[in-house]
């Protein structure tokens, strides 16, 4: 457990902890991710599924491919790594999950304090007049949702390529990357923007800075330490050491 010894020391001196997440922390509840070799996008072009543009295209298909991850995010589970963080955000007096993803399995596992850089997909709206719409849609019909007030199109709250973030939220994680003691970035290529100029941010501004993932990215040369292990299998073992440290 030598490895993780610097890291718990950090961890118990650290006032404030940012946790940068990709599709790789859900990859243990069976949640595909993009750029892996069987990621999602070695199988449909993000181009024509996750774009307006090919919203526009053809709105059917497009509509039917998030009613199919809806279906599997719906059927799947927190893993071990959602909930270590979790319990991480307890034993922290201030830390804060930036995530990437959209499947809401950071906040099932008990997670309060998020910042969902690229939306949801549980939440959907109007193209037109942005009414939002969640329960009203029922995601198992193949029919293409139209809008009760103005008759536009209906689609998932996501950002697609191209799209701004949500107002302000980068701003935000930028300010919170910039202004801690401890950084982690779990389970992402980092190689989306703006999302991926955090860890660079932290790094900057002199955070103690943890990769985790099995594959080395553009960021692992950058991190203090870099963890080649599953979240869902290194995560449980951190907190655990943290606890007993507490509990000295
Ligand atoms: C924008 C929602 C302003 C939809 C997503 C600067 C330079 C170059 C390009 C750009 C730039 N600025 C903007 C761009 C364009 C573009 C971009 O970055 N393109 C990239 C691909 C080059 N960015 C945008 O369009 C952004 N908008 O910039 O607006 C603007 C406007 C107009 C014109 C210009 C700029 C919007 C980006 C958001 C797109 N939406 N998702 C949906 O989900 O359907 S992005 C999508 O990719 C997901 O959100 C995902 O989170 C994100 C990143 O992927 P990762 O999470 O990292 O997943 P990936 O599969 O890549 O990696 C998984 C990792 O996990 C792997 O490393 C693997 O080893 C690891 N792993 C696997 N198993 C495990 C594990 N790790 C731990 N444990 C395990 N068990
Ligand atoms: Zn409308």
């Amino acid at each position: 457990m030598a490895l993780y010894d610097i890291l718990i020391e950090h961890l118990v001196e650290a006032r404030n902890v940012a946790i940068f997440t990709g599709a790789g922390i859900s990859a243990e509840s069976g949640i595909a991710t993009f750029r892996d070799p069987d990621g999602l996008w070695s199988k449909f072009n993000p181009t024509e599924l996750a774009s307006m543009k090919g919203f526009l295209r053809n709105p059917e298909r497009v509509w039917q491919w998030y009613n199919y991850r809806r279906a599997i995010i719906a059927d799947a589970q927190p893993n071990a790594g959602h909930i270590a963080l979790a319990e991480l955000e307890r034993n922290t007096p201030n830390c804060t999950v930036i995530t990437q993803n959209v499947d809401r399995l950071h906040q099932r596992a008990g997670t309060k304090n998020i910042l969902e850089l690229h939306g949801n997909i549980i939440d959907n709206h109007c193209v037109k007049c942005s009414t939002p719409y969640t329960h009203e849609i029922n995601i198992q019909s193949k029919e293409l949702p139209l809008c009760n007030a103005c008759g536009g199109n209906i689609r998932p709250s996501v950002v697609w390529f191209g799209e701004n973030l949500p107002d302000g939220i980068f701003e935000k994680a930028e300010y919170i990357a910039g202004h801690c003691d401890v950084f982690f970035s779990i389970g992402t290529s980092a190689e989306v923007y703006p999302a991926a100029y955090l860890p660079f941010t932290a790094k900057n501004r002199g955070a103690f800075c943890v990769e985790i993932n099995p594959t080395p990215t553009s960021f692992t040369p950058y991190s203090h330490l870099a963890i080649q292990e599953k979240s869902g299998e290194c995560l449980p073992c951190i907190v655990e050491l943290l606890q007993q440290y507490h509990s000295l």
